[in-house]
């Protein structure tokens, strides 16, 4: 039975990636920060008795801050894939919280590295990179586009995508990068733009809310399915070698489209409900991303089929289907 750890397993895409390995008939370890409220929400359907002889998927403390708890666990699990998710994956916040951004979302990257090194085992290893990185180039963006980042958060991941081809280089690592632009799905952490649009949208068509307030509407994201890209992750660790590759759709949504995707699939006139908070906007922009994923399907036969506007009615629709619940 293949063992896998996976850090950020309590975040969108570590629980679609826990579903899809414990399908496929993995052991999962996953990471989780001791916090003193539930942060397990996503995987709570997945939950397994630790008595359970059967048990697969087994939950651990550690955090990204701490090197020898992840040399430890390291150590403990010998996995055959890491699937590194773990980080501070909010750009807004990342220019609060540059240091922070910097010391886990970077440096966390590097402590993992040098876990797996030390340790002295033969695995497999996922770096969640982020289109993030191109920042200012412009698109279309393919793994040879140059990267310009344009946030604290950007900076760290390109980092962590520089020290994973690094430990590939030197250290023989069968260490992948995952380019990977925007993935949504119901899932979705609330302050991530597609999330808190369909959620708002959901609550204004039930009279639950009158406004939402937004920044810049005229960014332009291509925007996938969450389930289909952590398919495209495992995919990246079952290749021949290591190497890199952008998942995309290849469209381009502007935050307003997806804006009346929305609250036009509630029936509802948006211009009345949409009010602008400049609080929302970033001191730099990432302008435009689109991603060419060719490699990715030339090479793992991975392309993304949910497009924009059926990810919007799918969000909405998840998001009327919860708020209905409670209803008296
Ligand atoms: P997410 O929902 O924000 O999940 C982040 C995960 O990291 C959560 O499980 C979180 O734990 C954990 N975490 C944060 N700080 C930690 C720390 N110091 N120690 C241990 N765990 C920590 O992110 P996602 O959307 O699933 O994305 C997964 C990864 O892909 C991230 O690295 C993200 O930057 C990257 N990425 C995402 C996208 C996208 O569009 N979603 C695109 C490209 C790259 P808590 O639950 O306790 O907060
Ligand atoms: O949903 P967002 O916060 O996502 P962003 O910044 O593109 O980052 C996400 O995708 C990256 C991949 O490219 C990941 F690496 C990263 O971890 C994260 O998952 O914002 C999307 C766009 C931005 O241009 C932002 O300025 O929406 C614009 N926006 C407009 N109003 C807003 C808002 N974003 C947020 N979060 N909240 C707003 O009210």
């Amino acid at each position: 039975m293949k063992r896998a750890i996976i850090t950020g397993i309590t975040g969108q895409d570590g629980s679609y990636l826990t579903e899809l390995l414990l399908a496929k008939g993995y052991e999962v370890h996953g990471i989780i920060r001791r916090s003193s409220t539930f942060n397990t929400g996503r995987i709570e359907h997945l939950y397994q008795d630790p008595h359970d002889p059967e048990q697969r998927l087994v939950l651990h403390y550690g955090d990204l801050t701490d090197s020898s708890r992840l040399v430890t666990l390291i150590e403990k699990v010998r996995p055959d894939e890491v699937y590194h998710l773990a980080a501070q994956s909010h750009v807004r916040v990342s220019f609060d919280e540059p240091e922070f951004t910097g010391n886990t979302t970077g440096l966390g990257t590097a402590r993992l590295l040098e876990a797996i090194r030390m340790v002295g085992i033969d695995t497999r290893y996922y770096q969640a990179s982020s289109s993030e990185m191109f920042g200012a180039t412009p698109p279309p963006q393919s793994e040879v586009t140059p990267f310009y980042p344009r946030s604290p958060y950007g900076a760290a991941k390109l980092y962590g995508y520089w020290m994973a081809r690094n430990y590939r280089e030197a250290h023989g690592l069968f260490a992948v990068n995952g380019i990977l632009f925007n993935h949504e799905s119901p899932r979705r952490g609330e302050t991530f733009v597609t999330r808190k649009i369909a959620r708002a949208a959901a609550r204004i068509a039930q009279g639950k809310e009158e406004f939402v307030y937004l920044g810049n509407l005229d960014a332009v994201r291509d925007w996938g399915y969450a389930p289909e890209y952590v398919e495209g992750m495992w995919r990246m660790l079952q290749a021949d070698q290591g190497d890199d590759y952008v998942l995309a759709t290849g469209t381009a949504t502007t935050v307003r489209q997806w804006v009346q995707y929305c609250f036009e699939h509630v029936g509802a006139d948006w211009e009345r409900h949409v009010r602008f908070d400049e609080g929302y906007l970033r001191p730099t922009e990432v302008d435009s991303l689109i991603g060419d994923s060719s490699k990715a399907e030339k090479t793992l036969g991975w392309t993304a089929q949910t497009m924009p506007e059926q990810l919007a009615h799918i969000m909405v629709d998840a998001e009327l289907a919860e708020t209905r619940i409670g209803e008296p």
